[in-house]
């Protein structure tokens, strides 16, 4: 005899969507920073922007690139991740 665990979906309570907050958003990137040698490389990039649920991440992770990357080596440092940030934050990223 065993149990059969009837896995159902309550139904879903509409919760208020806010926008992320930039602290939110830089925990994210920092998070994403895989090999944790504290810059962002374009594939860090764009697996930050599939957690933050980007419809196409490596688009965003170009163009964010492309805005954050003062000096132009193809990674986002510390000094960067604040524009990068800034980036995203315009987006609008939402999380429920
Ligand atoms: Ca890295
Ligand atoms: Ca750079």
């Amino acid at each position: 005899m065993g149990f059969e665990v009837r896995k159902y979906k309550p139904r879903e309570p509409k919760l208020p969507v806010s926008q992320l907050t930039k602290e939110q958003l830089r925990a994210i990137f920092m998070e994403s920073d895989i090999n944790k040698d504290g810059v962002l490389s374009k594939k860090e990039l764009k697996q930050a922007f599939g957690r933050l649920g980007a419809f196409i991440p490596a688009f965003r992770a170009a163009r964010g690139l492309h805005h954050a990357d003062a000096n132009h080596d193809g990674v986002v440092d510390k000094d960067e991740l604040d524009d990068l940030i800034k980036y995203a934050y315009r987006l609008g990223y939402k999380v429920a």
